[in-house]
């Protein structure tokens, strides 16, 4: 099992698309076990994208991700970091495969409606920039045993 971070950014907030992309992640048979709605700080988006504050895009993204609200959620489920990234599709929707999230709903790189955490580490780091130990869930649902032979 592992926890991966994903944001539904605020374009994807501002389209009304929430309940259909956290449904996708739930379809998959993924299980939510940390969930909120936020504006989040600039210091908050500034850490999350640190590895990025020498990029030309950089001043843009962070007002972006501070524009409105986001819906941050901890995902858990077999490989769900790679699996969860593989479901997101490219970075721009453009070349985003057709259904991927990005390439179902999106075309364009800025405005690409969720962000997925890429690597292990950056799962660790980022699910503790947005959770607290308390606020992420550890329980099964009638349906995993459906879901995960074994
Ligand atoms: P991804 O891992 O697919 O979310 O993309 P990156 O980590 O490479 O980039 C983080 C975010 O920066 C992307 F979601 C969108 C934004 N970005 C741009 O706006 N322009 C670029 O040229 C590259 C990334």
């Amino acid at each position: 099992m592992e926890r991966t971070l994903i944001i539904v950014k605020p374009d994807a907030v501002q389209r009304g698309l929430i309940g259909r992309l956290l449904a996708r992640f739930e379809d998959k048979g993924l299980r939510i076990i940390g969930m909120r709605l936020q504006k989040t700080p600039d210091a908050i988006v500034a850490r999350h994208y640190e590895v990025h504050k020498d990029r030309p895009f950089y001043k843009s993204l962070v007002g972006f991700m501070t524009s409105g609200p986001v819906v941050v959620a901890a995902i858990e489920g077999p490989q769900a970091i790679t699996v969860v990234r593989t479901m997101l599709g490219a970075t721009d929707g453009r070349q985003a495969a057709p259904g991927t999230i990005r390439g179902d709903f999106g075309i364009d790189k800025q405005f690409n409606l969720v962000h997925a955490s890429d690597g292990p580490e950056t799962a660790k780091f980022e699910l503790e920039l947005f959770f607290k130990p308390e606020e992420l869930v550890s329980y099964t649902r009638a349906s995993d045993a459906w879901i995960v032979s074994n």
